[in-house]
């Protein structure tokens, strides 16, 4: 297929409706709170069996090398993983821009309407996604995910409260190596930043990273708290751009498979940042999506980062916005924004 099909990404406000059943699956004023305070939330079960299922089998074909249009080019920090490659772990960005397929089913309302409730937000647009798989290896170094935070590889976005939707295809525990929080470290203040930071885990020694996460945690007189997340199928877990996270070896005999789900919200735009050489930082949306008036990168751009929710959930009733943007967020009794967030 060619890169000339465009992304079928356009949506009515009737898109954004739950049904009522839906509505019962979003996270509590307690879970919103928990995540403020913890940095992470084991949702309930958001996808039907079937649905995973179709997810796993469009990834198949995805692997295949299945593409409803490529990307019109490849930015410098693109994971991008083919055979080629080997038996290591796979990691492939923007799986929602080249197979419809799958981005039909990472489009489901309630996914972004889970996150607009965690993240405080009337709107949730897609980040990035990037399909994962570990092999069933138990000594394949490349499967380990080192200590890290996800807002250290967005340093051009200007929000503090993007999140992340981990998906795994199958019931997910400690033996497949699955993702685990470092409770509370959203709540840190950071020491010892370097450039090095912005850079992807893959590229980076792990030891610096285990050394960085135990002099952050000292620097806030925090103890190091590991919670492996066990998501059963269907579930998944969300974290705060500034949680610390990772994940050890797969030692079972099957692959573990996952999307990571990157969200924005409403409010976050590009930013310049330079780093300490006065280089400017890019992220990979820098040199595809379309440019604001003023040459910024549009990180609105619908056809690298669509809206997935757009209204209000707070109240638990989930009803979309009648005209985005006029429709304030009215937050419960112990709901307030944290401060400094
Ligand atoms: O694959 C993992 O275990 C971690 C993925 C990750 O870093 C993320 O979802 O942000
Ligand atoms: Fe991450």
């Amino acid at each position: 297929m060619t890169s000339s099909v465009p992304p079928p990404f356009a949506l009515t406000e009737e898109a954004f409706a739950l049904t009522e059943e839906e509505r019962s699956l979003l996270p509590s004023d307690p879970d919103i709170e928990f995540y403020a305070e913890h940095g992470w939330y084991l949702s309930k079960k958001l996808f039907t069996d079937d649905e995973i299922d179709e997810l796993l089998a469009a990834t198949e074909r995805y692997y295949a090398g299945e593409r409803s249009r490529t990307l019109p080019l490849r930015p410098p920090k693109l994971a991008y993983w083919d055979p080629s490659k080997g038996d290591v772990q796979r990691h492939n960005d923007y799986v929602h821009y080249e197979h419809d397929g799958i981005a039909r089913l990472l489009r489901k309302p309630l996914i972004g309407a889970v996150a607009a409730a965690l993240a405080r937000s009337e709107e949730i647009r897609l980040f990035q996604s990037t399909l994962i798989y570990k092999p069933p290896l138990p000594t394949e170094p490349s499967n380990v995910v080192p200590w890290h935070f996800d807002k250290h590889y967005w340093s051009t976005s200007t929000s503090e409260a993007m999140l992340t939707a981990f998906i795994p295809f199958h019931d997910c525990d400690e033996e497949m190596g699955t993702i685990t929080m470092i409770d509370g470290s959203h709540r840190w203040r950071e020491t010892g930043r370097d450039d090095t930071v912005t850079r992807h885990f893959a590229e980076r020694d792990p030891s610096d990273l285990e050394g960085m996460l135990g002099r952050n945690a000292a620097y806030n007189n925090a103890d190091v708290v590991k919670v492996p997340m066990i998501i059963p199928k269907g579930h998944m877990s969300f974290h705060h751009c500034r949680t610390y996270h990772g994940s050890g070896a797969n030692r079972s005999p099957r692959p573990r498979r996952a999307i990571s789900f990157h969200l924005q919200d409403g409010e976050n735009a590009y930013r310049r940042f330079e780093l300490s050489t006065g280089e400017l930082l890019a992220y990979n949306h820098d040199v595809l999506v379309r440019p604001l008036p003023d040459g910024r990168p549009d990180y609105r751009d619908p056809d690298f980062c669509p809206v997935l929710w757009r209204g209000r959930t707070s109240d638990g009733l989930a009803r979309r916005a009648p005209e985005a943007g006029h429709v304030s967020l009215s937050l419960g009794r112990g709901c307030q924004r944290r401060s400094g967030r």
